[in-house]
């Protein structure tokens, strides 16, 4: 990716371990990128700290694609990522050994995302898709060096590293991480945007003070996760400015998004970015239309898609019928060309916190338990993550807590159950597969 060739900017990157200018940036990421240049891919322990970031820019200058880890994994997620990737482990800007394995991709990331079932894939993505979604998101949000980007979000996934991180890079404006997205952290620092996933801004919206502090700011953007229409209201109301919505995935970076200059609803996100073109599609496959009522399985076309999945060989290229991505959510779109994202097509891939996590990883991880003989893992609606992720377990005796830690100690801690419900069985059709929809729990 090409980074902006600008002049020195003091304090170009802020978090709470330290700052560095960008030239400071440029000279320790260019030392990480004579040490791995070659290598076919390294592995970033993705700490949320200056070491990740200039990991980070020295394989982007290096041209080696990373895949973070995300630092919490459990010792099952982490040996997963690293044995399906083949990549080396760049801790901070120690080099641990790198990889002959696998053969050299022509790409810029490597992130880990859930399916329904199975452990996480890798979604190769290229820098040509990394420039195309940044480029068209600096459009539509007028975003340029002048801006201080603020947010304090994982440097693993789509929202926190690529928006977050190369984003800033990519357009030359200051970024201040503040570790974890806390009110008080956002409060304290003085920017001109702010990122945030729903819970996030939910947790802002119930602090008035943090809140006003914010009022200062050009945009407040808010995505990974279906924003509440309160939270939204209160934002307005507390800040004086309604919040920038915007939608994406893993797979697709992001699509659909308001625009700094235009308007802003509760409930919808946007319209295409440039480049993007989406369509609204039944279980055919056959196109409906974009009448704001009816609703059907959303497709997007454009250059800010995958290259595809990581397989041992090499990668497979996503599944697309004319250029046409299936994004597994079911949406509705007006007339104007403005998207309502009405929900998932599958109940198995929950959104807890703005975190994808599949029931299927959950409940295999529940299952090397000892004591566990079956176990189903459901989303359940929860006013600060979203959905709260809820377990139901057929159990010899074990206690809820201890399986809780169980899977937080196997997986990313945010994978664990919150709450395990022990039951006698699981409902099952006449074909012995769980009901999940007969999963309540009162
Ligand atoms: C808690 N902890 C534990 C356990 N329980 N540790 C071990 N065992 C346990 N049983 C620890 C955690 O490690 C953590 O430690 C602390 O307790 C709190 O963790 P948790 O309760 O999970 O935090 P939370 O309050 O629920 O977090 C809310 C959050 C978080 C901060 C909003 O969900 C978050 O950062 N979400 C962002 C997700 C995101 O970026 N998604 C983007 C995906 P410690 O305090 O040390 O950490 S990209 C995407 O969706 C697309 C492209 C898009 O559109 O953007
Ligand atoms: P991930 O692959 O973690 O990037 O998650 C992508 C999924 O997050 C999408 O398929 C949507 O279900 C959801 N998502 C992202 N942004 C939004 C949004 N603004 N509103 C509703 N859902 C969203």
């Amino acid at each position: 990716m090409r980074l902006i060739d600008s002049p020195d900017l003091p304090d170009a990157v802020v978090t709470p371990s330290g700052s560095l200018s960008r030239h400071q940036l440029l000279e320790q990421a260019s030392r990480v990128a004579g040490r791995i240049k070659g290598a076919p891919i390294v592995a970033v322990d993705a700490v949320p700290d200056l070491s990740t970031i200039v990991a980070v820019t020295g394989a982007l200058l290096a041209g080696v694609p990373i895949v973070p880890i995300p630092p919490d994994a459990g010792d099952l997620e982490r040996a997963h990522i690293l044995r399906d990737s083949g990549a080396a482990l760049l801790a901070g800007s120690d080099i641990s050994e790198i990889s002959p394995g696998r053969p050299r991709l022509d790409a810029a990331l490597v992130l880990y995302t859930s399916g329904t079932t199975g452990a996480p894939k890798g979604v190769v993505i290229s820098s040509e898709a990394v420039e195309a979604g940044l480029d068209a998101l600096a459009e539509a949000w007028q975003w340029t060096a002048e801006d201080t980007l603020v947010h304090g979000l994982p440097l693993y996934h789509v929202h926190g590293l690529v928006l977050g991180v190369l984003g800033p890079l990519r357009l030359g404006c200051r970024l201040i991480h503040t570790g974890r997205p806390t009110p008080q952290a956002y409060a304290a620092n003085p920017g001109t945007m702010y990122f945030g996933v729903p819970t996030v801004w939910s947790r802002i919206a119930a602090d008035p003070a943090a809140a006003r502090a914010l009022a200062p700011a050009r945009l407040l953007v808010s995505g990974s996760a279906p924003l509440p229409a309160p939270v939204f209201d209160d934002l307005a109301a507390l800040t004086g400015q309604a919040p920038v919505e915007r939608y994406g995935m893993t797979e697709t970076l992001i699509t659909v998004s308001a625009r700094a200059d235009g308007e802003r609803r509760a409930g919808q996100v946007g319209q295409p970015l440039p480049g993007i073109t989406t369509r609204l599609v039944d279980e055919s496959g056959a196109p409906l239309p974009s009448d704001g009522t009816t609703i059907g399985h959303l497709q997007v076309r454009g250059p800010t898609l995958l290259d595809g999945y990581l397989r041992p060989g090499g990668v497979r290229p996503p599944d697309l019928t004319d250029g046409w991505f299936p994004t597994g959510d079911v949406a509705t779109v007006g007339p104007d060309g403005w998207h309502r994202i009405v929900g998932r097509a599958s109940t198995d891939l929950i959104k807890t916190g703005g975190y994808r996590v599949g029931a299927g990883e959950v409940e295999d991880a529940l299952l090397l338990h000892p004591a566990v003989r079956e176990a189903a893992v459901i989303g359940v609606p929860h006013p600060d993550l979203g959905e709260r992720i809820t377990a139901f377990v057929v159990a010899g005796p074990v206690a809820p807590a201890e399986l809780i830690d169980f899977v937080a100690g196997r997986l990313a801690v945010h994978k664990r159950p919150r709450v395990v419900h022990l039951v006698d069985e699981l409902p099952r059709n006449a074909m012995g597969k769980v009901q999940k929809s007969f999963l309540t729990e009162d």
